[in-house]
């Protein structure tokens, strides 16, 4: 099994090369766009931002969106207890500017509800949790997998604990995702943050924030590994795995997959 996966592991590196911002966008046919609310960032993929900037679920917009309903994701595939559901919202549809909103007449709206916005928290002084969104289109008539009634809507938090994207994708019969993006939340204390070179700022460059990350994520060497499932698939998201490339890892998942 090891074995197995380590292959998937090496496939997957092998094709994402890289881990910087800048290659993100090769991942995803089709970037997805988020303004975080209510400060309007717009943000670059990877970018560190902080704890009291996501409060809030942030706006989704697909630049290139059909008239069809859309289904958004966000995960933390970092988590130490395994990939976390932060948020599902399914029966979105775009505005003509690409801006996604509720579609309360949708087909899925009273059968899919989803699960509600849980802002991230990773624990205090952890390394930078990534937080990845990802949007799929949505079938028409689609409901949430039998198998899924525990996230629809999560009644408890642990219910959220687990959640593997590409079983879900799977079992829901979602295509590959149409758009996608991600952001990491380092949650310091003030003596851990003071110690860094630079303070994690949502203001500073992507790029700036990258470099201080490197050293934050450094010293912390004990990786997330994410529990349960089974099959080759949900390899890459269980192995262990640099935080910083556990986000470009679970969009590439759901891309090879389906
Ligand atoms: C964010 O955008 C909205 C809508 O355009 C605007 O009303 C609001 O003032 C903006 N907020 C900030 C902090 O710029
Ligand atoms: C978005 O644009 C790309 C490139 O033009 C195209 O291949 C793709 O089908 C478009 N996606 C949608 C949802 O229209
Ligand atoms: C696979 C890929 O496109 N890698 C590129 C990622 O970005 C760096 C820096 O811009 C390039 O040097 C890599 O070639």
């Amino acid at each position: 099994m090891k074995a197995i996966q380590s292959i998937a592991v090496f496939a997957t590196l092998a094709l994402v090369n890289a881990q910087t911002p800048s290659n993100f966008s090769d991942v995803s046919p089709n970037p997805l766009d988020v303004q975080l609310n209510p400060t309007n960032i717009t943000l670059s993929p990877g970018q560190l931002v902080s704890q009291n900037d996501v409060q809030d679920s942030p706006s989704l917009a697909l630049s290139n969106s059909s008239n069809v309903n859309y289904v958004a994701f966000m995960i933390d595939p970092t988590s130490r207890s395994g990939t976390y559901l932060q948020w599902l919202q399914p029966n979105l549809i775009a505005d003509t500017t690409g801006k996604l909103t509720v579609d309360t007449t949708a087909t899925g709206a009273s059968s899919a509800v989803g699960a509600t916005y849980d802002a991230p928290d990773p624990p205090t002084d952890d390394y930078a949790h990534e937080y990845v969104i990802l949007l799929y289109q949505q079938p028409a008539n689609w409901a949430i997998p039998r198998s899924y009634s525990s996230i629809n809507p999560p009644p408890q938090t642990r219910k959220r604990i687990g959640f593997v994207m590409a079983d879900f994708q799977q079992a829901a019969g979602l295509d590959a995702p149409v758009g996608a993006n991600y952001f990491r939340v380092f949650n310091g204390s003030p003596q851990a943050t003071s110690s860094l070179s630079a303070v994690p700022t949502d203001s500073g460059a992507p790029a700036t924030a990258s470099g201080t990350l490197a050293t934050t994520t450094g010293s912390s060497t004990s990786a997330p590994s994410a529990s349960s499932s089974s099959g080759a698939n949900t390899a890459a998201l269980r192995f262990n795995q640099s935080p910083s490339q556990a986000g470009l890892m679970a969009v590439l998942l759901g891309l090879i997959l389906v």
